[in-house]
């Protein structure tokens, strides 16, 4: 699905802003078909969770209203007109007046809907969304909803981090011509010192058969390096400029579709010039090298929740780089577009993870990790979850294809790949994302329970990601007996497959402002010997290409007796201020330790 843009055949109004808001109660409501009469307003993009000063409204289960009154363009006569969402988290109904136009489940994939027919230019209508925050064994992320004594819902998860839901992302109507691009897909290699660009355009709409399709090259001095004619084809970029980290470089590729010597639709889709391979036990992005340095991060912010905001995009990246580090881990769901095109501009690497966070009935079984019932059981996630599994990555792919900050998928989160069924249950995803797209290598982060010895799948993927926290849920304080557990463990995962291992989470909680001599848990210096631990394990084994920190920043997680307001493993607080330990990773990133 194409990202909105405008260009001189599309227009773009966006619906952002304050829209009416209510809670839903009874089944039997129909708020769709009249103005909402709650006195709330809620912002989009946000969550509505921390909004409000209410525990209903934060703690509720089920469906919200939000509500507001749009006119169509009346310029817009003749185009075709179609209202897209960034993301509805987690499930969306979605009417235009009394009638239902769209439904779309998947709280982090945007979806669109042709409103022809629907609505008129120069009109107003009324548009409502019903979004519903459960979360059960046919969503991903799966959770439980159950009853409670006071008959009201409770949602239960098996993640650590906050249910928050709304509308958290940019809402537009657009519009494009009736005949218009539907996709681009683009794929970016190298000949000697020349770029080579393979596309493909597919074109919908009333006179999509007959219309010819014009392509060009444009480099970011506005000069156009190659043309193509037809739906698919190779372009050849002479002296490339490629995308590298940390020195991106983006040509757009202008797509023009031309019925009887007019140009009836255009638009441009940026892309970079690179390459992304795993030969042996390295990672190569255009034929070098890459070590990962950086953190598995949250969307997560004060009283916005989940919404996407600019001002801490364009902070978060900033720090980032004052770390050193050159990626990011979208731990644990597809992050708004906004922060893929954000990561394409500014050479941060990106490995771009699925929602599929929780498959994973371990870690009801404590430090143990034995399920109390098997994970991929048909009663548990081993049939319709699959399925929905299945059309998230569809939907994140087919959503993510041309980015060239986004260099590896990450299929899921801490899965129960020791458990039988692990196999059954991956093999058709994997073989699902290679189809989709034969060029980016896949991934998924390895839970603790999941060991060299047992686990199921890792023979399928190309990178192993292995999250640990040796010297926290496990030896906590005993930084000696950990280093060793932790090198063992690591070691076995480089042996058993011979592929290239990387640390996607490793972390302590850590309380700003505590301080200790000692080995402390908790103490700012302990987060920082911890890490300084794993960092002396990581440049002993020459198969390790990375490390990502858990977390990037405090965020909010539900109610628990391991979380104080949330989760601590932030090298920055929620609100950013470095913590000690943000100074140890940037000597460290930025080779002032002497490393580099
Ligand atoms: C994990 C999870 C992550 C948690 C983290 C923790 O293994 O992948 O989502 O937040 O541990 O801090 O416990």
């Amino acid at each position: 699905m194409l990202s909105p843009r405008t260009s001189p055949t599309r227009d773009i109004v966006s619906l952002d802003g304050l829209w009416r808001f209510a809670l839903g109660t009874r089944a039997a409501d129909t708020p769709w078909t009249s103005r909402l009469t709650s006195p709330l307003e809620a912002p989009v993009p946000a969550s509505y969770n921390d909004l409000f000063v209410d525990a209903e409204i934060r703690d509720h289960v089920g469906v919200v209203w939000y509500q507001r009154d749009v006119r169509v363009p009346r310029g817009w006569a003749g185009e075709r007109v179609v209202l897209r969402f960034g993301s509805v988290t987690h499930s969306a109904q979605v009417y235009v007046d009394d009638r239902l136009v769209a439904e779309h489940t998947g709280g982090y994939t945007p979806f669109e809907v042709d409103l022809g027919g629907v609505v008129r230019p120069g009109a107003e209508f009324r548009l409502t969304v019903g979004v519903d925050n459960r979360l059960t064994n046919e969503t991903i992320p799966p959770g439980t909803v159950t009853t409670g004594p006071d008959g009201r819902e409770r949602q239960s998860y098996l993640h650590d981090f906050y249910n928050y839901a709304g509308i958290a992302r940019p809402v537009r109507l657009c519009s494009t011509p009736l005949t218009f691009v539907e996709d681009v897909t683009i794929v970016t290699g190298r000949d000697g010192a020349a770029g080579i660009v393979d596309y493909r355009v597919e074109t919908a709409g009333e006179a999509a058969e007959t219309t010819a399709v014009r392509v060009r090259a444009v480099d970011e001095a506005g000069r156009t390096v190659a043309e193509a004619h037809g739906p698919e084809g190779v372009l050849r970029i002479e002296d490339v400029t490629l995308w590298q980290p940390g020195a991106a470089y983006l040509y757009d590729l202008v797509v023009e579709l031309v019925t009887d010597g007019e140009t009836v639709d255009s638009y441009a889709q940026p892309f970079g010039v690179r390459t992304v391979e795993v030969r042996g036990t390295e990672f190569l992005i255009n034929g070098e090298p890459f070590y990962f340095t950086g953190f598995g991060k949250h969307e997560d912010i004060p009283v916005r929740g989940k919404g996407h905001d600019d001002a801490y995009l364009v902070h978060d990246v900033q720090l980032l780089q004052w770390t050193g580090a050159n990626s990011f881990r979208t731990a644990h769901y597809p992050y708004a577009e906004e922060v893929l095109d954000f990561a394409d501009r500014h050479g941060i690497v990106v490995i771009d993870e699925t929602a599929a966070v929780g498959l994973n009935l371990g870690v009801m079984g404590g430090l143990t990790g034995a399920a109390p019932t098997p994970t991929f059981a048909p009663e548990n996630f081993g049939g319709p979850t699959h399925d929905v599994h299945a059309q998230h990555l569809r939907e994140l792919i087919e959503r993510d294809k041309n980015h060239p900050s986004v260099v590896m998928w990450c299929l899921a989160n801490e899965p129960a790949s020791n458990e039988d069924g692990a196999r059954e249950y991956f093999e058709p995803l994997v073989e699902l994302a290679r189809k989709l797209d034969p060029t980016r290598p896949l991934t998924y982060a390895a839970v603790m329970f999941a060991t060299p010895q047992n686990d199921l799948i890792g023979d399928l993927f190309d990178v192993l990601s292995i999250n640990r926290y040796y010297g926290w849920y496990l030896f906590t304080g005993d930084l000696a007996t950990a280093e060793q557990h932790l090198e063992q463990d690591l070691r076995g995962w480089a042996e058993r497959f011979g592929k290239p291992v990387m640390m996607s989470e490793y972390g302590a909680d850590t309380q700003p402002g505590l301080h200790s001599v000692w080995d402390t848990p908790w103490s700012e210096e302990y987060q920082s010997d911890y890490l300084a631990m794993y960092h002396r394990v990581f440049d002993r084994i020459p198969e390790f290409i990375g490390e990502h920190v858990w977390n990037f920043a405090d965020f909010q997680t539900g109610a628990g007796i391991h979380r104080v307001d949330g989760n601590k493993k932030g090298v920055f607080t929620r609100d950013r201020k470095p913590k000690t330990a943000a100074f140890a990773l940037r000597r460290r990133w930025r080779g002032l330790d002497g490393r580099k």
